[in-house]
């Protein structure tokens, strides 16, 4: 199964249209935003018609039902999902690692750096970037990320 990560939209929405124009990004079954700002969501949904499960970033309001952490079960994984300015991700991903394994989680999503990351351990942790304000690239960047059942997954880092 096919799903998409995004993070760091900061209310550019508009460049969803972009994101979701790219060959194999309409096939993903659902969607992952990591924060920043979270009501972006909404407009993903309605763009890809897809569930977009979403936490709260830093710069991001109180939302209803909304939270700073959230786990998703897809495919045979557990996902944890999460903005990354609770865990000190700009120094290195060792507490976000640690707060996955706690949850059972298999891999780990965030954002907040703005920079894209895959790192592969006990547990897989992806970071892809902003796609609307980049600090790694000139192009915004997003994943797409084959998920099965007991199989690492495959994860296509995006520049847009
Ligand atoms: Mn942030």
């Amino acid at each position: 199964m096919r799903i998409g990560i995004v993070s760091d939209s900061h209310g550019n929405t508009r460049i969803f249209e972009k994101m979701l124009a790219v060959s194999g990004a309409a096939e993903a079954e659902m969607w992952l935003h990591a924060g920043d700002f979270a009501p972006d969501a909404d407009d993903l949904e309605l763009l890809s018609e897809k569930s977009v499960a979403r936490v709260l970033g830093n710069c991001d309001l109180f939302v209803d039902g909304v939270y700073e952490e959230a786990i998703v079960e897809v495919a045979g994984h557990r996902i944890f999902l999460t903005h990354g300015h609770l865990f000190n991700v700009r120094f290195d991903t060792a507490m976000l690692q640690e707060a996955a394994r706690a949850a059972g989680a298999d891999i780990a999503v965030y954002g907040h750096t703005h920079i894209a990351l895959e790192e592969r351990g006990e547990v897989t942790v992806l970071n892809p970037g902003s796609i609307a304000r980049p600090r790694d690239d000139q192009r915004g960047s997003f994943m797409l990320v084959e998920l099965n059942a007991g199989e690492d997954p495959q994860v296509n880092l995006i520049r847009i």
